[in-house]
């Protein structure tokens, strides 16, 4: 059944307005933490970022399907993804580079962490998340806003689109057949990725061992 919507517009306005700020200044912060990195270490492991505030009637949806009344209170207490951004990684041991870079920031405070990746969803859905909290200074002081950052390889990634897809086709329960053969796909994409970062680290393996012989080379001329 659904619950009775006692949201003054207003409030919602507040909120909404802290929910973009905490949003850019995560985003700025994020996008710092990742080029330093490149800086750094001459290697780039994001290959793009992307992020929503959650609109409001996904969000009123949530309540509902939760059973919790349509309150301002309610979102900020049980709608832990209003604000959300997703670090789409190249290799799966890229993830947790970004997740450790993330836990080494002082600014954004870790409060819960799901990982997906070791303990996939049933429905195949394989992940990093992290709820944080980000500071957003308004006018009356500082405020600590909850976000969700969402960290997977492209493969996961196209996995979690298409489940993405399907899921809205299929407003009752999706087909059991077609559960099954997400599911095999999740397996197939964990493969892959698995593959692809082995073969990733052959080519870096390969790239460093000629570059010690092109020095070797160098030094024996002289
Ligand atoms: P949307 O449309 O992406 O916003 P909590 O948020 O902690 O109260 P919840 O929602 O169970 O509880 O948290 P969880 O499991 O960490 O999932 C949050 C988000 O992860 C979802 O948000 C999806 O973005 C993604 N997700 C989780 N399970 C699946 C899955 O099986 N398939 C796909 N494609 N994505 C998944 P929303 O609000 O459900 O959706």
């Amino acid at each position: 059944m659904s619950q009775e919507n006692t949201i003054d517009s207003k409030q919602l306005d507040d909120l909404l307005l802290k929910y973009h700020g905490a949003l850019r200044t995560l985003e700025t912060h994020l996008d710092i933490l990742i080029k330093d990195f490149e800086l750094k270490y001459h290697y780039m492991p994001v290959e793009h970022m992307k992020s929503r505030i959650k609109n409001i009637d996904s969000a009123i949806n949530k309540l509902n399907r939760r059973n919790y009344k349509i309150t301002i209170e309610n979102i900020i207490n049980h709608v832990h993804d209003m604000i959300g951004i997703r670090i789409v990684c190249s290799f799966l041991n890229d993830v947790e580079k970004i997740v450790n870079l993330i836990k080494n920031s002082r600014f954004i405070t870790i409060h819960e962490e799901k990982d997906y990746i070791h303990n996939p969803k049933k429905t195949g859905y394989s992940s990093y998340h992290l709820l944080v909290n980000v500071p957003v200074y308004l006018e009356d002081g500082m405020e600590q806003i909850e976000a969700e950052i969402q960290i997977r390889t492209m493969a996961m990634d196209f996995w979690a689109s298409l489940d993405h897809k399907i899921q809205y086709k299929f407003e009752e329960k999706i087909p059991n057949d077609i559960m099954i053969e997400m599911q095999h796909c999740a397996l197939d994409i964990n493969n892959l990725d698995q593959k692809m970062m082995k073969l990733n680290h052959s080519v870096q393996c390969f790239l460093e061992g000629k570059e010690k012989l092109d020095k070797d080379e160098n030094n024996n001329c002289k």
